[in-house]
Formats: structure tokens, sequence, C-alpha cells
């Protein structure tokens, strides 16, 4: 069996939370974010980045977006071309068009999902040169037609997984390397999946399986101590950063960053 590594970063793009982080969209009953908290924690999350070895662009607040903070759903990066996504939740499109800009500066291949198709970040799952789409509430059909081709033809492959519990496919799936996946108990037995050494996490823990593994580090979120131990036995240096108020709003260790 090949061994997939993981692409190393050097950087990271973050944004800080607006005021309006309080609005965010959410699916759960556990109330607002605190608004002082969550910068407390964007700035733990931006020196655990730090710690991995990136250099983070920080982006100010974007008062206009409450969710603007989860950069990771506005852009797919990879080696030869940034893909500008279409949110599928209709208060969240017009957080892509700040980030162009910024991407422009480090990509010189940047392609745009357009409507009807919509796509969300967190439902990109990157495994070497192969990438999984979600299919989610918020990624259709046609927007994972159009990544696909667009991987086509930068010499990537992709390929559909059905989200159907969580918000996006990786709030219960992460790709560590050498082969590690990190997922859900019921996403854990999906055939595309078998391919892998699963770390499995059980339902209780869900929010756990959205980790992040940045230059052999995997970023966990606090309060969740069988993924934890379960990630470590597989030999990875954990950090464990406090998720509280995104979590409150659907939000994980991975949707704060755009990676490259
Ligand atoms: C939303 O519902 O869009 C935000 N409140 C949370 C987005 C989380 N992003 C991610 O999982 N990639």
């Amino acid at each position: 069996m090949v061994l997939v590594q993981s692409q190393m970063f050097s950087r990271a793009i973050v944004r800080i939370p607006s005021k309006s982080v309080v609005n965010g969209l959410c699916s759960n009953n556990f109330g607002p974010p605190v608004y002082e908290q969550a910068i407390e924690q964007h700035s733990e999350y931006v020196n655990a980045l730090k710690k991995c070895g990136l250099d983070v662009i920080v982006l100010d607040p974007d008062e206009d977006f409450p969710d603007s903070t989860f950069v990771e759903d506005t852009a797919i990066l990879t080696p030869d071309v940034a893909i500008i996504t279409n949110p599928g939740a209709p208060t969240r499109k017009g957080e892509t068009k700040n980030i162009k800009s910024v991407l422009a500066d480090f990509f010189q291949s940047i392609e745009i999902i357009k409507y009807p198709g919509t796509l969300d970040g967190g439902d990109i799952l990157v495994h070497g040169n192969h990438y999984y789409i979600g299919l989610s509430t918020r990624t259709n059909e046609g927007g994972a037609k159009q990544l696909t081709k667009i991987l086509d033809a930068h010499g990537m492959s992709a390929s559909t997984v059905e989200v159907e519990n969580g918000l996006h496919l990786k709030s219960s799936v992460a790709y560590l390397d050498n082969n590690y996946l990190v997922a859900l108990e019921e996403y854990a037995i999906l055939p595309q999946f078998k391919k892998f050494n699963i770390l499995s996490i059980d339902t209780h823990e869900h929010y756990a399986s959205n980790c992040v593994w940045i230059n052999g580090f995997v970023l966990v979120p606090k309060g969740f101590p069988r993924a934890k131990n379960t990630i470590e036995d597989a030999g990875y240096e954990t950090i464990e950063l406090d998720m509280s108020e995104f979590q409150k709003i659907d939000g994980g260790l991975s949707c704060l960053s755009l990676r490259f």
C-alpha cells in the first residue's frame, strides 16, 4: 500500500471573528458565542498555527458576515490552483469577495465555482491528489461537478461522498497523513474509506472528528479525551484548543483557516 504523505504547509489565512459572530448560523441549542471569548480562542488558534511553523496571514474582521471567521469555506487551495467557492448558505455568499484578492498574491491560477453550483470548503477532504467532495446541504451536485472538472484539468481527481450526519464532510472526517483517517464511526465503515487506517470516533465525541493535521502536529478540540488519546496512540503530537465559542455555531478547527 502506498502511504500518502500530507502536503507540508507554510502559510495559513485566518480572519478575526467579527462582533456579528454572535449571529452566526447554527443548528443547535448552545446559544450564541460570547464575542470576547471567541476572540481569545481565535488568538490561541493563531498561536497554534505558528507553533506548527506557519506564517499566518490575519485578515480584519468583516462585520457584514457573521460567519466570515470560517474562511475554510470560501476557497479550495491546491498546489497549482486556488478555487473560490460559492458557499451554499445565502448569508455567506459575499464572504468570497475579499478572499480572491488575498489569494491573488499567492496563486497564478484562480478558478471560481458558479451558480447554480454551490460548494463549501468544509466539504472537501484532501488525500494526496484526490479530493473527496461531500454532498451536503451546502454543496450540491453542480458544485461538485464544477470542482471535479477544474481538478481534472490540473491533473487531480475527485469523487463524492454523501454527508448524512454533520454540517460538512469534514465535520466528521479528517485526513492526517500516512494513511490515517480520523472518522466518526458511521463514516468509518463507508466503502470509499476502506483503504485507510481508520481512527474511529464515537458519536459522543463527534465534534472531535474535525481535527487538523499540520506539519506533523494535530490540532484537536479541548474536552474530547477519547479522541485525543486515539490520535496520540497513533503517534501524533496533539495541540488541544478550546473551541467552545465556535462549536456553538457549528464551526470546527479546520473551518478557521485556509492552509497552503
Ligand atoms: C455555518 O453554518 O456556515 C457556520 N456557522 C459554520 C461553518 C463551519 N465551517 C466548516 O465546517 N468548514
